[in-house]
């Protein structure tokens, strides 16, 4: 007889840990299943865009296996930020409480997950966060940390949100957050959705916290980070800084 499963994080409500996946057939069986051990009573989406290497396959297979395993198989590769919304949509439609974003490479470690889960009792927003107290990375070059800071620093000056690490991969969100937020009008599709995201949640006054992980680089498969997805994240996250700054000034002039 199997016991009982046990909810640690029943106060929280129904969690899914979505996963967004392209080329990910060397991580995806691995990632679900540390996901499923670490905290055995969430939901697991894939969200799959037609991976070439047969990762929806995997994950269908995953999911014939346990109840607790879903993939959304869409039609081909629109970009992470496409995917996770897709897969937002899907979890708030089937009655998800809590939706989490996490990679499939084994970067966010699901070992960690419960460290997000228990900051959401007390915000409405978690992210897993490198660059606080606790926090670190794990193999990487000193080129990929200094862009990493460099663009979390930047955006958050430009932004003025008091995040430090506003464009880490590793949240857990209350589906009440993403509703009040403005998910619909989400139109970054890359790296820049998570600048995005972070910077609407605060500006809808949500309460944001992050909690340190431990950031482990890619062992397997390969990267989809290019330098376009860096200048356009550049670019995107200026021009709203400085749209921002020239509505701030507008009003200003409005009533004095
Ligand atoms: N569905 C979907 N998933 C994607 C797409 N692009 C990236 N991903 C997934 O999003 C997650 C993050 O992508 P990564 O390639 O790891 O990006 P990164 O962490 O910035 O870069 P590396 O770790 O160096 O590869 C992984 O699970 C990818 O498979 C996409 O267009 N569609
Ligand atoms: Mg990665």
């Amino acid at each position: 007889m199997t016991a009982p499963e046990e909810s640690t994080f029943a106060d929280l409500g129904q969690v899914l840990v979505i996963i967004p996946t392209y080329n990910e057939a060397e991580n995806i069986e691995r990632i679900v299943s540390r996901v499923r051990a670490a905290v055995p009573e969430v939901h697991v989406l894939v969200a799959d865009d037609n991976s070439p290497d047969g990762t929806g396959d995997l994950a269908d297979k995953l999911a014939a296996d346990d109840d607790h395993v879903r993939v959304l198989h869409r039609k081909g590769k629109e970009g992470l930020g496409a995917a996770y919304l897709a897969g937002f949509r899907w979890g708030i439609d089937n009655g998800y409480d809590v939706l989490v974003e996490m990679d499939a490479d084994g970067s966010h470690q699901p070992e960690e997950l419960h460290r997000l889960l228990t900051g959401l009792r007390t915000a409405d927003l978690v992210l897993g966060s490198r660059w606080v107290p606790g926090g670190k990375v794990v193999n990487w070059p000193r080129s990929r940390l200094l862009l990493s800071r460099g663009g979390s620093t930047y955006s958050r000056l430009m932004l003025d949100v008091p995040i430090r690490d506003v464009t880490g991969g590793y949240r857990a969100f209350r589906k009440e957050t993403l509703l009040g937020l403005g998910m619909d009008q989400v139109a970054s599709a890359g790296y820049c959705f998570q600048v995005d995201l972070a910077w609407r949640t605060v500006k809808a006054g949500y309460k944001v916290a992050e909690v340190p992980i431990t950031f482990v680089e890619r062992e397997h498969g390969a990267s989809k980070m290019s330098r376009n997805i860096v200048v356009e994240a550049l670019w995107r996250v200026t021009a709203w800084g400085v749209r921002a700054r020239i509505d701030k000034l507008t009003r200003k002039n409005r009533t004095t």
